[in-house]
């Protein structure tokens, strides 16, 4: 039903989905308290009321809430699905991590330093590795985080939807320059992709700018 939601959508409806059901149960949870501590005051209540089991009740209060984590990780479920579904048409570009810099190689034998240059309106399939030491790829705006192994390769995907410049950092505590251990996505117009790969730099066009 929501399958033409990008898995970034999906990301966002989950977070907003847990978020909402935690605003409401605390809401809940502070009134019940509120409400009881009142109630149940010494000079209203003074002596303590025994209260037997209910078995009503004690289904309710375990059916409900089963139900309510069940949907939560029925809806994470899914957008992990699709975050984890690379389309066949990906284009392919390797990431390889080593301390403290993201190295980018592309199916033309072209290879780039803290900046994964992307055509726009394609899938991109990253393979990940590092060379040294365990790291972290993230890529917030996609809502991907990799980890990056040495001597293994992880997949992560999304899907380049918009032209623009993206943070990518690494989330592995991975040595002295680990804080300092970012690039950039940068997603560009298919044609100014093909002649960066060309060896032209994608700086000329912006300088219009000013
Ligand atoms: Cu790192």
């Amino acid at each position: 039903m929501y399958k033409h939601y990008t898995p970034v959508e999906q990301v966002d409806m989950t977070f907003y989905y847990i978020l909402g059901i935690s605003i409401v149960v605390l809401i809940g949870i502070t009134i019940a308290m509120i409400y009881f501590v009142i109630r149940y005051h010494y000079k209203r209540n003074p002596v303590a009321t025994q209260i037997r089991g209910h078995v009503g009740l004690e289904i309710l209060w375990t059916v409900i809430p089963s139900l309510i984590a069940l949907s939560m990780f029925y809806f994470g479920w899914i957008s992990y699905l699709d975050l984890r579904k690379i389309p066949k048409d990906a284009l392919e570009i390797q990431v390889s991590a080593e301390m403290f810099n993201w190295f980018f190689g592309y199916q033309e034998g072209k290879e780039s330093q803290n900046e994964l240059v992307v055509p726009v309106g394609r899938a991109i399939k990253l393979n990940i590795t590092s060379e040294d030491v365990l790291h972290g790829f993230f890529l917030p705006a996609y809502r991907i985080k990799m980890d990056a192994v040495p001597k293994m390769t992880t997949n992560a995907w999304f899907y380049a939807d918009k032209e623009g410049e993206y943070d990518i950092f690494c989330t592995v505590y991975c040595g002295v320059g680990h804080s300092g251990m970012h690039a950039k996505l940068k997603i560009v117009s298919k044609e100014d992709y093909e002649r960066w790969l060309k060896g032209e730099s994608l700086g000329e066009k912006s300088s219009n700018n000013h």
